[in-house]
């Protein structure tokens, strides 16, 4: 069973507007989308924070409280969805929201004895502290938590730091990489694999690459920032960064990932519907969805192939 999740969050977004997102997701048929691939699917609604001080900055982090407010009642949610044996898919919000849902799936793989492995599909590598942070964004910082650096409250919600160790982490569709966030990436060996390495090798390769050592039995946490698209195919988006991937693209590397038979969570941040309001952005975000939890991917994988290998 798949379990939606909205989290109506955009605190740690540059600007207002992602909090559109579950609401513009569910308008764009993600429930019946899913079903109609034949997913068994709950909507779980959108989950709600005890109001805080707002617009705070603590350290650097700016919005501090609701941040961690809203990935405490992420955490709790994702956690009661593996709890149970479901498949979380976190509808946000900004990409702040997955040191709650990250943090959570760590609990439950170690619980469980589980390897995790962690594919991060993004324009950024979201790899800043408040020290290299230019913005203060929070959205651009949660894989530094996850890795445990930060702020305590964020870095244990697992109840143990570091939630994930860089090696189980793959990057993939950088393009904006912060230049001290840059020397943080390296000084951690975080694996990525950046726009102008999938130009340079194609996307077989590529993924060939980000999913070469996954064992079966492997969880794997997939974290759909919808800015990994070409903000040409998918404008709904607060940070648009040229040079992104074509729709094609994308639907190869979900059909892929959906291959391993091995996903079993996902976000799905970072869309912005004011930023478009003729609602195309939140179709295409759902489409690739259902891609990527197609229970019946070997047709799809087949034909996406077929599509990559004449494109080379
Ligand atoms: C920039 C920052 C970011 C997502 C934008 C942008 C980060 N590196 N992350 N959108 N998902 O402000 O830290
Ligand atoms: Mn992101
Ligand atoms: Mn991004
Ligand atoms: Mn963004």
């Amino acid at each position: 069973m798949i379990s939606l999740i909205g989290a109506p969050c955009d605190a740690g977004a540059n600007m207002a507007g992602a909090a559109l997102g579950p609401c513009a997701l569910r308008r764009a048929g993600v429930q019946q989308g899913l079903q109609k691939i034949g997913c068994k699917v709950i909507d779980r609604g959108d989950l709600k924070i005890p109001t805080s001080e707002p617009h705070v900055e603590v350290q650097g982090y700016r919005n501090f409280h609701e941040v961690l407010a809203w990935n405490r009642a992420v955490y709790a949610a994702v956690a009661d969805a593996l709890n149970v044996g479901d498949i979380p898919v976190l509808l946000g919000g900004d990409h702040s929201l997955a040191m709650g849902s990250i943090s959570a799936v760590a609990a439950n793989c170690q619980r469980q004895n589980k390897e995790l492995r962690v594919l991060w599909l993004d324009a950024h590598a979201d790899f800043n502290t408040a020290n290299t942070s230019i913005t203060g964004n929070m959205h651009g910082m949660p894989l530094t938590a996850l890795c445990g650096q930060g702020p305590s409250e964020l870095t244990e919600l697992a109840g143990f730091a570091p939630a994930l160790r860089a090696s189980q982490i793959r990057l993939l569709g950088v393009r904006s990489v912060d230049p001290e966030e840059r020397r943080a990436v390296r000084r951690a060996a975080l694996p990525m694999l950046t726009m102008r390495h999938i130009q340079g090798r194609g996307i077989i390769q590529a993924m060939n690459i980000a999913l070469s050592d996954i064992e079966p039995g492997t969880h794997l946490h997939v974290s759909f920032d919808v800015d990994c698209l070409d903000p040409l195919v998918l404008p709904g988006v607060s940070t648009p960064e040229d040079g992104g991937l074509q729709l094609d693209s994308l639907r190869y590397c979900m059909a892929r990932i959906a291959q391993t038979g091995c996903v079993g969570s996902v976000d799905l941040v970072e869309l912005n519907p004011a930023a478009d309001p003729t609602g195309s952005s939140a179709q295409r975000a759902v489409e690739l969805l259902t891609v990527l939890l197609n229970p019946h991917w070997e047709r799809h994988v087949q034909r996406s192939f077929d599509w990559a290998e004449h494109a080379g």
